[in-house]
């Protein structure tokens, strides 16, 4: 078995966006286009010879056969060990566990997230560095440089590794591990919960609906919160990963969770309902009646992680990124902890978690975590709320109102617009840029502008800069609108509109969403013409 070197040419497209390279199935299936990406990364890293290297994907279509072709060029580079979850699949934050458990040189995780899956929907591939975060920014940048002039990659020709089931395997010279995607990780949650409290919650006939979507998260959940916390079978549902996520959607938000959401509104509401994205590093939490927002579930966390052992000692620090609302801030502030904000992406948290300067970091689009991996970890929010649900023996609806009347409240939506023309979505950010400097003093729909800028970001550890992060127009009244482009579309463009309004703890903290952010809207209509620029009337997705 002697690796083969093949002539290739660069692919244009290859760059890495806010999570790893998302294209197109079909586009992955291309000749050489794995392969050349693949071939970038492991030159970008400086080879990958002696190496031990973590693979593991969200199951979707091509998953099964992509990992062979990443098994055998690693084989063909090198490597001296690649471990890999049975079928090829580990959720992203176990991949992020296994990469800093195992002491491993960084994983390649495959997973286009909450896209769509399927062979004619979307397909991705990240890599994680040896921290077992996603590559920052300097490496990204690397790779994409790297597939601009790529000539050759490495192979082996051999047949396919049997990974259906755990136990060891040989490729060429490299040695092969296949592990329970599932037993790391739990383990791992067991060290930072008090499942003891958890499975009293479940005993004393406290209910739980888990929506795994279809995806990876399927097999964590029915081993975590029914197996070894006791919540009654059945409790997660659509638990099986299938390739194509069941046709759905898995994002886990009110739109694309739709029927979580109905029955949680329902007469039938069970306690507390949760769902998770494709690769399971995101979540949507719900209590009987209430969702919470992102933003919000964040700063709760944050104000009552030290119920939870692995936090007793307390909090470094939270960041979030900069869309996210202010409410954790507000926490931080009161506890007297650092607060940061970073740009949208789990890359920007890793150095401030490396660093020690936060424990908990959060994003608006669901994600939320801590510094026991460097990904966030959808299952890992809905333990931690458990958790709290355990020790304070309340309902969800009781701990919002409770946080809000004492932090006060960040109404908060974001409006997403699909499939936008990427010039027409250019040309308004443009034009908004333009703009930015005679907006401070004006006013739109009763708000008054106090700054507007293009968010840039200096990482306080390493002084690394990344500019023009987002749009971001700041009222008088602590209103707030920002506007950014999607970085993980594959059609088109994506352009997120983020509306925050804050109402201090004495005002009205029970409003309609809509109602309370009206103003922010009306204004941001006004500034941007988003309207006329996308040629929509309304938001595809508002969340
Ligand atoms: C979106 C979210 C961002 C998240 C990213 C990856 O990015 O907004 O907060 O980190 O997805 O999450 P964008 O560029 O489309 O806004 V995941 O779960 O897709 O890995
Ligand atoms: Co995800």
């Amino acid at each position: 078995m002697t690796a083969t070197t093949v002539k290739t040419s660069p692919i244009e497209g290859q760059k890495p966006g806010t999570s790893g390279l998302r294209k197109k199935t079909k586009v992955f299936m291309e000749p050489h286009f794995l392969e050349n990406f693949v071939q970038s990364i492991i030159d970008a890293i400086g080879g990958a010879t002696g190496k031990t290297l973590i693979l593991g994907g969200d199951g979707r279509y091509f998953n099964d056969r992509a990992a062979q072709v990443i098994l055998r060029m690693c084989a063909a580079n090198g490597a001296k060990k690649v471990i890999v979850g049975t079928n090829a699949l580990l959720s992203t934050p176990a991949a992020s566990n296994l990469i800093r458990k195992r002491d491993a040189d960084g994983g390649f995780i495959m997973s286009a997230s909450h896209n769509p899956g399927g062979e004619f929907e979307d397909f991705g591939l990240k890599f994680n560095g040896a921290n077992g975060g996603p590559a920052p920014e300097s490496v990204t940048d690397k790779i994409y440089n790297r597939s601009r002039e790529i000539t050759e990659y490495r192979i082996i020709e051999t047949q396919d590794a049997d990974l259906s089931k755990p136990g060891a395997a040989k490729m060429g010279d490299m040695e092969i591990e296949i592990v329970n995607p599932v037993t790391d990780y739990a383990d791992l949650m067991e060290t930072l919960f008090d499942f003891g409290a958890i499975r009293d919650l479940f005993a004393a006939g406290f209910s739980i609906r888990f929506d795994a979507m279809h995806a990876i998260t399927g097999p964590y959940a029915r081993e975590i919160l029914e197996r070894r916390l006791g919540a009654k079978p059945g409790s997660v549902v659509n638990g099986q990963p299938l390739p194509d996520f069941g046709r759905g959607h898995p994002d886990p938000n009110p739109v694309w969770a739709k029927d979580l959401m109905d029955v949680m509104m329902g007469p039938d509401a069970p306690d507390f309902g949760a769902a998770s994205d494709g690769d399971g590093d995101r979540n949507m939490i719900v209590g009987r009646s209430i969702y919470v927002t992102p933003s919000d579930s964040l700063a709760v966390l944050a104000a009552n992680a030290h119920h939870a052992p692995g936090y007793a000692a307390g909090l470094s620090g939270v960041a979030r990124s900069m869309p996210t609302s202010r409410a954790a801030d507000l926490v931080a502030d009161k506890a007297g902890i650092g607060s940061y904000e970073t740009p949208t992406g789990w890359k920007f948290f890793g150095n401030l978690l490396d660093a020690g300067r936060v424990t908990l970091c959060g994003e608006e689009s669901a994600g939320t975590g801590s510094d026991h991996v460097r990904e966030k970890d959808g299952l890992w929010a809905v333990l931690l709320w458990l958790n709290i649900l355990a020790a304070r023996r309340q309902s969800v609806a009781e701990i919002m109102a409770a946080h809000w009347a004492e932090y006060g409240r960040n109404y908060y939506s974001r409006h997403d617009y699909e499939a936008v023309p990427k010039d027409r979505a250019n040309d308004l950010v443009t034009r908004m840029r333009g703009l930015l400097n005679e907006l401070p003093g004006k006013e739109f729909a009763g708000l008054t502008v106090g700054a507007a800028d293009d968010f840039a970001y200096t990482d306080p550890v390493d002084g690394s800069v990344s500019e023009r992060q987002g749009l971001r127009i700041a009222f008088t009244d602590g209103s707030r609108i920002v506007m950014r482009l999607s970085g993980t579309g594959t059609e088109g463009a994506t352009l997120r509109v983020y509306l925050e309004r804050y109402q201090p703890a004495n005002g009205e903290l029970n409003l309609p969403v809509e109602d309370a952010l009206a103003p922010v809207i009306q204004a941001a209509e006004e500034i941007a013409k988003i309207r006329e620029y996308t040629g929509k009337d309304a938001p595809d997705v508002t969340t």
